[in-house]
């Protein structure tokens, strides 16, 4: 028998379900819209998920199974829906997939079911953070975190982050193919660039630093491999370098597959560095030549978005992390997560990102300069009001 307090959960849960999200007008900085109402939480996880429904065995009721935080989604639009490959954590730490889907694409997700596939490694501890990427060779790839414990380190907390990959044409059915081979044993935010390029797969990989040799630079690589069922980098070039008294001064790291516009390919990435109360994590946007993938062109400056008001505050504060996104009629949602806790949404038009991307002042690094690009736009806006009040519109 099903347990009485079922039914009355399950209808409190279908009612937050049909919720809809509305956009935050409170902010505003004409680049995208921020909405009231993360996309994703542990609140919109099945109940029997979570709970033992039988009364027999459950007879307080209690999840058995709890969920401790809905984050860092792969995102694709497929038949119809916008899918988010979650990863669900649960009171384990343990991360697993699950996919979410909505029709809208900023409220409404509904967890559809959970994606499993065996191990490559059998020290394979925890996965996560994966990438969908709908790649020119007919596949949807998933590209994913594979940590194992370190097994030459002297202590048991030290991992090994490897790159997992399965490939599936429904998201159904998913099959398993072998970890990265690469010349860095460590690394995560490993994404595959959507098209061939020279008739071969295309990576965007980064590196862990202290896992790199003295002298090499840290940063988000690229590199080329042959054949995705035996993934090996023979060689990978840094593309986007870790610089002192930036946004990404500690670290970076790739998001989600880039975007192809006419300017050029439109990347995504997180950057990290240190503060007095930790680390602090945002998305910054570059962009890469069309003809030449390692070719930054645009780099405007400082970060896209950055961790505000409630997102501020989670399971690991002051981060916010993407790691999909997805362009539909022109409109392009961004999905993000903050705190390692849940994810939202952020949305604009890719005339806008393309804007936002080309036209934002490139980043000069030194506050000299920075205060000269900021004293050059008040000047401008000077002549234009001073214009404006000389014809009596003001
Ligand atoms: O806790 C913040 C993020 O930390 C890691 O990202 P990175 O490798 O760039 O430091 C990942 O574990 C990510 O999942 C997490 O959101």
């Amino acid at each position: 028998m099903i347990h009485q307090d079922y039914n009355k959960l399950k209808r409190k849960q279908k009612r937050f379900l049909k919720k809809r999200n509305k956009i935050d007008l409170t902010y505003n900085n004409g680049i995208y819209n921020r909405y009231k109402n993360p996309v994703v939480t542990r609140n919109h996880v099945p109940l029997d998920w979570r709970y033992d429904l039988s009364l027999k065995t459950n007879p307080f009721f209690m999840e058995r199974l709890m969920v401790n935080a809905t984050f860092n989604s792969g995102a694709i639009y497929f038949n119809g829906y916008f899918y988010l490959m979650i990863r669900l954590e649960g009171a384990d730490r343990k991360s697993i997939f699950a996919l979410a889907k909505s029709k809208s694409g900023i409220d409404r997700f509904e967890f559809e079911r959970i994606i499993n596939f065996p191990n490559a490694d059998q020290a394979e501890t925890n996965r996560y953070d994966m990438r969908l990427v709908h790649h020119e060779d007919g596949f949807i790839y998933g590209i994913f975190c594979a940590e194992k414990q370190d097994s030459t380190a002297a202590d048991t907390h030290t991992a090994i982050a490897e790159t997992g990959f399965v490939r599936t044409k429904d998201l159904i059915n998913w099959e398993r193919l072998p970890n990265l081979k690469s010349k860095f044993s460590h690394q995560r935010n490993i994404v595959l660039h959507p098209e061939f390029v020279n008739n071969k797969y295309v990576l965007y990989t980064r590196p862990q630093d202290d896992f790199i040799e003295a002298g090499t630079k840290a940063g988000i690589y690229l590199g080329e491999l042959k054949d995705m069922k035996n993934p090996n980098l023979p060689e990978e070039h840094l593309i986007h370098e870790k610089r002192y008294h930036t946004v990404y001064e500690l670290k970076s790291g790739q998001g989600p597959q880039p975007i192809k516009t006419k300017l050029g390919f439109i990347h995504l990435a997180h950057g990290v560095r240190n503060t007095a109360a930790g680390l602090r994590y945002v998305l910054y946007v570059f962009a890469t030549d069309l003809n030449d993938l390692t070719k930054v062109i645009a780099r405007p400056s400082g970060y896209f978005l950055a961790p505000l008001g409630k997102e501020r505050v989670g399971d690991v504060s002051n981060v916010v992390f993407s790691n999909g996104w997805i362009v539909k009629d022109e409109k392009v949602y961004i999905y993000y997560a903050s705190s390692d806790t849940r994810v939202h949404v952020a949305t604009t038009t890719l005339e806008k990102l393309i804007d936002y991307t080309f036209n934002t002042p490139e980043e000069v690094f030194i506050s000299l300069e920075s205060a000269e690009q900021r004293i050059e736009l008040i000047n401008k806006n000077e002549k234009l009001l001073k214009k404006l009040k000389g014809n009596k519109i003001s």
